[in-house]
């Protein structure tokens, strides 16, 4: 149970916010059953480390082992639902209309649960794209009107043949020019910012907290560990985002 006193000081920050900003990672979802990137990998995966299959080199070696990690996983977030966190951070956008909201995460609960706008760093899982960019990037390829050997792995690119591929970032690949740029200006205006359920390990992403502390936002941590944003954190709230937010926006009076 967090501490009334922990919530009350959020409110007291956040009441006074004209321009705030969220910035969420895999722990936003977790309540929703999605598994974060570093919680151990359950069954088939037990033997691989997400950082050899999120890479382009692991999908130009095992297209079909990547390809099958991906179907895996968006299988997951289709059943997955927003959880009550996603749902207060909705909640914060209709009452701060100026709020960005940047998320790391290529699940699509947020905008489920209502979020507008989204920032996304790291593309999303349930969009695919060809891995030639054969016109353009992105090419995208929608697979639901592809017919192919499932069997095999990934279709090819309807286009030109080669591999289509998830239209996520992966390790060693560059973010989104649109993506990065937006969320760099919107940690740069932030007067307070909300980083919600991420270890904070992962590049450029975790720089956005550091970019908003030195443009003199208050940090705001909502995290049941300690992570690598704790330590420049104003406000550590140590509980799950499921739990913390409802609380924040039930004490900004709009439950
Ligand atoms: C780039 C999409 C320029 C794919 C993802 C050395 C060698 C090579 C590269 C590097 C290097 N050192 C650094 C780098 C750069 C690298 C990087 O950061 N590596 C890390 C591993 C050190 N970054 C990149 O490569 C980026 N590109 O830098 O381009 C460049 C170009 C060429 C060469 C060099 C540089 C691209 C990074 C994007 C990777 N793609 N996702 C996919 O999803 O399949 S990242 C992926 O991992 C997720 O999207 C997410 O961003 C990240 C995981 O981080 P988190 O979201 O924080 O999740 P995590 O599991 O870590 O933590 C969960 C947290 O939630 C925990 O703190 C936990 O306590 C908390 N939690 C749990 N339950 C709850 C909760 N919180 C609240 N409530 C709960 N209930």
């Amino acid at each position: 149970m967090i501490d009334p006193q922990l919530i009350e000081r959020a409110r007291q920050i956040l009441k006074a916010s004209q321009r705030p900003v969220v910035l969420t990672g895999a722990g936003v979802s977790q309540e929703s059953g999605v598994p974060t990137f570093r919680d151990a990998l359950e069954g088939l995966w037990a033997q691989y480390d997400p950082m050899q299959l999120a890479t382009p080199q692991a999908f130009r070696q095992h297209p079909k082992r990547v390809w099958d990690w991906y179907e895996y996983r968006r299988e997951k977030v289709r059943r997955a639902q927003p959880n009550p966190g996603h749902y207060a951070l909705a909640a914060l956008g209709r009452r701060f209309p100026a709020l960005k909201l940047i998320t790391q995460n290529v699940d699509d609960l947020h905008e489920r649960a209502g979020s507008a706008g989204v920032i996304r760093l790291h593309g999303s899982i349930a969009a695919n794209k060809c891995s030639a960019a054969c016109r353009g990037e992105p090419t995208p390829v929608d697979v639901t009107q592809l017919d192919w050997d499932r069997e095999a792995g990934p279709p090819p690119c309807p286009y030109c043949g080669r591999p289509v591929r998830p239209d996520v970032v992966w390790f060693g690949e560059m973010l989104p020019q649109a993506a990065i740029q937006a969320a760099i200006a919107a940690s740069e205006r932030a007067d307070v910012m909300l980083v919600v359920g991420t270890s904070g390990v992962v590049t450029p992403a975790a720089h956005m907290p550091v970019i908003a502390k030195q443009a003199g936002a208050i940090l705001i941590e909502v995290n049941p560990v300690a992570s690598q944003i704790t330590p420049m954190a104003d406000l550590w709230l140590p509980a799950p985002s499921g739990e913390a937010l409802p609380r924040l926006v039930e004490a900004l009076g709009e439950a």
